[in-house]
């Protein structure tokens, strides 16, 4: 038995390490690692059924051609060939265009680690060709940070020890960061309380000690009524406000206006709750505000993030232990591919085509149109805003390639399906967006069948862009993984991580000792050099300058419903589907029992859920958990476009986002439905 060094490199806070043993070149048991103090030996379910994906009979095991998109006339084709027909497809958009820029590259979150950069490298390596750019995460909020702090930064997980009050503003950690929720176990045996804001009953909820169903899109009311209070009884930071602060008077006079009536009927909390939360605020020193990527997608989640950020500041709960205000951080995103990707993605000579425009127009539209489009760790016909429509504009390109591990709803509208490597097949490095370790992930087992790696793919096509193109690509195609690895190495991942190069790096784990307050220095990156109340550069975006609620669509019709699709635990976004350990995801609308009594709904109930752009139909659970205004769906379960929650969800920008992403996020939770019995 061999056992090998492995790190989920999936979309998630948590970024486990773990152990694999291998027979015989057989995977045969995941385990976690307990030298990651972080993730603590421990992995979640999904992570523990990754044995049976990676033998999953449904894998991808050959690449495979079909001419017309969504015939399912597959046929099994070589590598050789299928480098051939990308190669000949993209010299005929040469010699008809002149340029590459008919070529798009759709790419996203499958896998997270650092050799999944390449095909962003290899894209930059050929010329100006298309991104599809924008990022249906996070990038509402990380623009808000970026107007207040100058950046996003969060402090270590291990703060939430020291805090006396945590307030969670719309994330599901016991869902979505499972880790966290030992830090946040420990806290309250020290006496802190803790407080999660939500108008879904979730399972961090219910581990609270305080509980808020609070009305969606709302938060920046409450958060600002708290701020007034906190100012009007005098229980500011006058000294953090006067030496790190830029904009106070003006904000404090913004607030002037806010009556506890309209918080009230707004937020739909109740007097009770409000008084409750505001004594936590005035008793507590060390404050952390955790906000969720969930809390951002509406149209003023940029905005209802500034609000939380400025409570925070108010009350001087910035750069000390326990406190402060946490979201993600991108401080170990710095390999040379992964900086190259923010800088060169969104440089002037591609064609930036913004995700919302995309969904909206195609690629059809553009002069010169879309001929061909790269898709790689990304699933849009589950994923992304209203999938059929994408799948029309799949359909009017004429030739798509999709990288997948499964043949995904989108790989199905595919012409050329090439099938990779999991990461127990390859050697890569994974890093979180949550704590600030860093480990190296060990090759345990030879690609399944004629998998290759999207750093191999994208080398194999750079050999050949080099024998048939006039101009070479600047790919490093002749390098192995182990010294592709190496490439991405610069001074910030050596001050960050500590190893001089990858092959001293390779088979470690590194966990920081040194745990990290954010902003302790209260080195502000805005143009004031301090937080910033009053943000000229918000303002110069058509933006409000000063973090003050401001109202998202809301539907006043009564027989809608705000339809909030969030992250599930037997799902990662659209992956371990095909897992048997996982149970199965049947998609099911969850609503409140008063609203199901109206409607004449029961428990169990098969309902139509429909609005303009869909209906699907699918079983009713009644249930307190969900706010009476909203109906709940978890995203990802979908095996089909038809049947995607996606379908339902209208493609409207969030507020923020173009700064971190290059183009607005989405406000996902702003759509609406009618749920009714099936008559
Ligand atoms: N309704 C609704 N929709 C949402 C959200 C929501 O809250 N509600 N959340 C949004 C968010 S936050 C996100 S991040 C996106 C995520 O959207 P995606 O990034 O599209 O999500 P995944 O399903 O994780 O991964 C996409 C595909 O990558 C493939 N893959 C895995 N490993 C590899 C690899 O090594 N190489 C290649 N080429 N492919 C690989 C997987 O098989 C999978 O089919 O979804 C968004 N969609
Ligand atoms: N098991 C599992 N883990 C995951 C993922 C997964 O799919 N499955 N996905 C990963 C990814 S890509 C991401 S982005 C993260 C997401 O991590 P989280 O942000 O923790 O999760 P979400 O489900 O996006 O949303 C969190 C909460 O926001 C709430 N919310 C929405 N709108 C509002 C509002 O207006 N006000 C308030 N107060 N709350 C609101 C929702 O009800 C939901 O409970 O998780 C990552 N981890
Ligand atoms: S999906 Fe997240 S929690 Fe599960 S093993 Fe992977 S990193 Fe860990
Ligand atoms: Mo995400």
């Amino acid at each position: 038995m061999q056992m090998k060094r492995q790190v989920c490199p999936r979309n998630c806070f948590s970024t486990c390490s773990m152990i694999s043993h291998v027979e015989n070149g057989q995977l045969v048991k995941v385990a976690g690692d307990p030298d990651n103090p972080y993730t603590n030996g421990r992995i979640c379910a999904k992570g523990l059924s990754y044995v049976d994906q990676v033998y999953h009979k449904e894998r991808l095991k050959y690449p495979m051609y079909q001419k017309t998109k969504g015939s399912g006339r597959f046929e099994r084709i070589s590598w050789e060939s299928a480098y051939e027909i990308i190669i000949d497809q993209w010299l005929d958009i040469d010699r008809k265009y002149g340029s590459l820029l008919p070529i798009g590259l759709y790419k996203y979150t499958g896998d997270l680690s650092v050799g999944h950069y390449a095909p962003e490298e290899f894209f930059s390596s050929m010329g100006p060709t298309t991104r599809i750019v924008g990022s249906p995460c996070a990038a509402a909020g990380f623009d808000a940070a970026f107007y207040d702090f100058g950046c996003g930064r969060s402090s270590d997980p291990e703060q939430l020890e020291a805090a006396e009050l945590i307030i969670i503003w719309g994330a599901n950690p016991a869902v979505t960061s499972i880790h966290s929720i030992r830090y946040l176990e420990t806290a309250r045996k020290k006496g802190a309380k803790l407080v999660v804001i939500d108008p879904i009953l979730t399972k961090t909820a219910q581990l609270a000690d305080y509980y808020f169903q609070i009305n969606p899109g709302f938060d920046g009311l409450l958060a600002n009524e708290l701020a007034k209070f906190l100012i009007d009884h005098d229980l500011q930071d006058q000294t953090y406000i006067n030496k790190y602060t830029h904009g106070f008077d003006a904000f404090h006079q913004a607030l002037a206006g806010l009556t506890e009536d309209a918080v009230l009927e707004n937020t739909g909390l109740s007097l009770d709750a409000l008084s409750t939360l505001k004594k936590l605020l005035a008793s507590s020193s060390r404050i952390f505000h955790w906000i969720g990527l969930g809390f951002q997608r509406h149209t003023n989640g940029g905005q209802m993030v500034r609000t939380v950020n400025a409570l925070a500041a108010v009350h001087g709960m910035i750069g000390k232990p326990g406190s402060g205000v946490h979201y993600a951080h991108s401080d170990t995103w710095i390999f040379e591919n992964q900086t190259a990707f923010f800088k060169e993605h969104l440089e002037e000579t591609n064609r930036i085509l913004p995700l919302n425009h995309w969904i909206d127009l195609g690629g059809t539209v553009l002069d010169p149109p879309l001929e061909s489009l790269w898709i790689s760790c990304r699933n849009p016909l589950i994923q992304d805003p209203q999938p059929s429509q994408i799948r029309e504009h799949l359909k009017h390109i004429p030739f798509v390639v999709t990288a997948e591990l499964f043949l995904t709803e989108t790989a199905k509208w595919s012409n050329l399906v090439l099938p990779v490597t999991t990461f127990f097949e390859e050697e890569d490095i994974a890093t979180s967006y949550w704590h600030r370790g860093f480990a190296f992930n060990e090759k345990a087992i030879e690609p399944y069948h004629e998998a290759k790696s999207d750093f191999e793919i994208m080398s194999g096509l750079a050999c050949r862009i080099d024998e048939r193109f006039h101009t070479p690509s600047s790919f490093p195609a002749h390098l192995t993984k182990r010294e592709y690895l190496n490439r991405q190495w610069n001074n910030d991942v050596r001050r960050q991580f500590g190893f001089n190069d990858v092959h001293e790096a390779a088979e470690q784990i590194h966990y920081p000792e040194e745990k990290v307050i954010s902003w302790d220095t209260h080195d502000y990156l805005t143009p004031s050099g301090k937080f910033e109340f009053y943000s000229e550069q918000a303002l110069q975006n058509g933006l409000p300058p000063l973090p003050i609620h401001k109202q998202s669509v809301v539907q006043t019709n009564p027989d809608f419903l705000q339809l909030f699709t969030p992250h599930d635990s037997r799902g990662l976004n659209s992956q371990f589907k095909h897992t048997e350990a996982i149970p199965e995801r049947m998609m099911q609308v969850y609503i409140h029992p008063d609203f199901a009594a109206k409607a004449g709904i029961t428990e169990g109930d098969l309902v139509n859920v429909f609005n303009e752009h869909a209906k699907l139909t699918m079983k009713a659970s009644v249930t307190k958990q969900v706010g009476r205004k909203v109906a709940l769906i978890y995203q990802g379960s979908a095996i089909s476009v038809d049947q995607a929650v996606n379908q339902l969800v209208s493609v409207i920008d969030s507020d923020m986002g173009e700064i971190a992403s290059g183009s607005k996020g989405i406000a996902y939770y702003d759509s609406y439905v009618k749920v009714k019995p099936i008559s």
